[in-house]
C-alpha cells in the first residue's frame, strides 16, 4: 500500500494538472477571440489596476521591464497553490475541490468581464477553463478512487481490481499534454494573428532633416543616438498587446468640438504628414534610469485634426481612449502651443510596432508619456479635468507633467575600470527646448564642460562625452545638463511620483 502522504501528493498534483489544462485550453480559446480575456492575463491586469501606486513603483524600480513577467508568474503560482488545495479537497469529497475551482474561475471571469471594453464572447475562455478544469479533476479523482496499485502475486500474476495505477498515470499525463499543447497553440495563434501586414507609409509633406551620425562608433558604451525600434523602452498597463485591424480601426474626436470627426487609417495616410525626431520619456524613470528612447516619428499634426473638429472654449484636456478603453489625459494648452505634437502612424520608417501603439498613437514632445503618448488610440474627447479623469489621474499622478531636464551617464557602466585614457559619456534631454550644455564633475571638483554630439532638434536627446584619464582609486562621477534657455538640471531629488524624478546622477567607479 502507498502511504497516505503520497496519496495526498497525487491529489494535489491532480488539482494542479486540472487547473493547468483548464487555463491552457482557456488561453487557446482566448487567442481565437480576444487574448486579453485569457484567465491568467485578465487576473494579471486586474492585479495591475488594483496595485497601490507605491507598490507599483517599487515593482518597476526593482524588476524593471521584468515586472510583468514576475506579476504573471506570481499570479500563476498563486493559482497553482490554490489548485493543489482544490485537489486535496477533492480527495475528501469531489464537490469541495470542485467548489474551490469554481471560485478560482469566478475571479478570472470577474477580471475578464470588468475590463473597460467587454464583449459577451469574453466570458468564453473562463467558462471553457471551468469545464475543462472540472472535467479533468473529475476524471483523475474517479480513476484514482477506482485504482489499486499493481501487485505481483506470488505466482507472478498481475493482481488488479478496477483501474491500474498505470491507467491513472496515463490519464494524468494526458491531462498534462492537453495543458501544454493548448497553451502553446494559444501562444502561436495569438502571435500569428498579431502579425502586421505590409503597410507602405506615404512620404511626409514635412520631412525631418537627414539624421546626423551620432557618437555611437566613437564613444564606446554610449547609448545609440537613435534607439533601434526593438530596444525602444516600453511602458504600459497591458499584459497582452491589443490586436487591431487597421482596416476597421478609426480615430474619432468628440466632446467640446463644433464638428465631431472620425477618420479611418487610410484617411490619416492621405493627410499631410510630418516627420520628426522626438525623444520619449516615462515619468517612472528614475535618475539615471532606462525609460527614455529616441525615434523618428511620422504622423498627422495634432492641431490639423483638432482644427477640423473645431475645439470649443471650455475644454482644458484631451482625454484619449485606446481600443480597450484605457484613458490618458493630455493638457490641451501645451499640446497645441506650436510644438510638433502628432498622431503618429510610423516609427523609424515603418508602421508602428504593436508594442508601441499600432496603428496610431499620440506623441507630444516635452510631456511625459503617461499624459501625452496614448498608444492604440481610438478616440480623443475634448473635455475638462473637472469633468473627466483619466487612468493615472485617478491614481493621483500629476495632470501637468513637463519632462524635467536630465542627463544620464552611460559609460563607465561597471563598478570597476582599468586605469588609463577613457571617456565619460552619456545622453541628456531637455524636450522641447533642447540641450545646450552638459557638464561633468569628478570627485566633487569643478564642473567641466563635456563635448556634445550632433543635434537632431530640440525635441531629441543629445549624446555627450568627456575624455578622462582614469587614475587608480575610487572616483565619483556626476553629470548635469543645461537647456537652451539656461535652465540647469536641478540637484533637488524627487521621486517619479507624482510628476517625474529629478536630481543629479552620481556614479562611483573603482579604477585599478
Ligand atoms: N494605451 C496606452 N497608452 C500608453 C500607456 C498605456 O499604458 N496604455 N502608457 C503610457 C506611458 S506611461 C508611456 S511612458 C508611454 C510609453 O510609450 P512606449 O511604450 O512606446 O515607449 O506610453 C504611454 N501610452
Ligand atoms: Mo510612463
Amino acid at each position: 500500500m502507498t502511504t497516505p502522504s503520497l496519496r495526498h501528493l497525487r491529489f494535489a498534483l491532480y488539482g494542479v494538472l486540472a487547473a493547468l489544462a483548464g487555463t491552457g485550453v482557456g488561453h487557446l480559446v482566448a487567442a481565437l477571440t480576444d487574448p486579453a480575456a485569457s484567465p491568467v492575463l485578465a487576473v494579471g491586469e486586474l492585479v495591475i489596476d488594483h496595485t497601490p501606486t507605491p507598490v507599483k513603483n517599487w515593482a518597476i524600480a526593482h524588476f524593471g521591464t521584468h515586472d510583468k513577467t514576475i506579476l504573471v508568474g506570481s499570479v500563476l503560482v498563486g493559482v497553482l497553490v490554490l489548485a493543489a488545495a482544490a485537489g486535496l479537497l477533492a480527495r475528501r469529497a469531489f464537490r469541495w475541490g470542485a467548489a474551490l475551482l469554481v471560485v478560482l474561475v469566478a475571479v478570472a471571469l470577474y477580471a475578464a468581464l470588468t475590463r473597460p471594453v467587454v464583449h459577451p464572447v469574453d466570458a468564453l475562455p473562463g467558462l471553457v477553463t471551468l469545464a475543462v478544469g472540472l472535467g479533468a479533476l473529475a476524471v483523475l479523482a474517479r480513476l484514482e478512487a477506482g485504482s489499486r496499485p499493481r501487485r505481483r502475486s506470488t505466482i507472478g500474476e498481475l493482481g488488479s481490481s478496477g483501474v491500474s495505477r498505470r491507467g491513472v498515470l496515463v490519464a494524468a499525463a494526458g491531462v498534462a499534454a492537453v495543458a501544454a499543447a493548448s497553451g502553446y497553440a494559444g501562444r502561436l495563434i495569438a502571435r500569428s494573428r498579431a502579425a502586421i501586414g505590409a503597410i507602405s507609409l506615404p512620404r511626409p509633406r514635412s520631412p525631418a532633416p537627414p539624421f546626423p551620425r551620432g557618437l555611437d562608433d566613437r564613444v564606446q558604451g554610449i547609448t545609440p543616438f537613435r534607439t533601434p525600434t526593438a530596444d525602444f523602452y516600453r511602458v504600459d498597463t497591458r499584459l497582452s498587446l491589443p490586436i487591431v485591424d487597421a482596416d476597421s480601426w478609426s480615430l474619432s474626436i468628440d466632446g467640446d468640438v463644433r464638428r465631431a470627426q472620425s477618420w479611418s487609417f487610410d484617411d490619416l495616410l492621405a493627410m499631410p504628414l510630418i516627420e520628426r525626431d522626438i525623444t520619449l520619456t516615462c515619468v517612472s524613470n528614475e535618475v539615471g534610469g532606462p525609460y527614455v528612447s529616441g525615434a523618428r516619428w511620422l504622423g498627422v499634426r495634432l492641431t490639423d485634426l483638432l482644427d477640423r473638429a473645431g475645439v470649443g472654449g471650455t475644454a482644458d484636456q484631451i482625454l484619449s481612449t485606446d481600443v480597450d478603453g484605457m484613458t490618458i489625459s493630455t493638457p490641451l494648452a501645451p499640446a497645441t502651443d506650436g510644438r510638433d505634437a502628432m498622431i503618429a502612424i510610423g516609427m523609424n520608417g515603418e508602421a508602428l510596432p504593436r508594442a508601441h501603439g499600432f496603428p496610431a498613437r499620440m506623441v507630444v514632445p516635452g510631456l511625459y508619456g503617461f499624459i501625452s503618448a496614448c498608444k492604440w488610440i481610438s478616440r480623443m474627447t475634448l473635455t475638462t479635468y473637472a469633468d473627466r479623469a483619466a487612468y493615472w489621474t485617478d491614481r493621483h499622478w500629476a495632470t501637468d507633467a513637463p519632462i524635467k531636464i536630465a542627463s544620464r551617464i552611460d559609460t563607465p557602466n561597471g563598478l570597476h575600470l582599468a586605469s588609463g585614457r577613457t571617456f565619460i559619456g552619456g545622453v541628456a534631454w531637455a524636450q522641447p527646448v533642447g540641450v545646450a550644455k552638459v557638464e561633468v564633475q569628478i570627485d566633487g571638483g569643478p564642473w567641466q564642460q563635456a563635448a556634445l554630439g550632433p543635434s537632431a532638434g530640440q525635441d531629441y536627446w543629445r549624446q555627450w562625452y568627456l575624455p578622462w584619464d582614469a587614475k587608480p582609486g575610487s572616483h565619483q562621477i556626476a553629470s548635469r545638463a543645461t537647456d537652451r534657455k539656461g535652465n540647469v538640471q536641478t540637484a533637488v531629488r524627487a521621486t517619479p511620483f507624482p510628476d517625474g524624478s529629478s536630481g543629479i546622477q552620481k556614479l562611483v567607479v573603482a579604477v585599478s
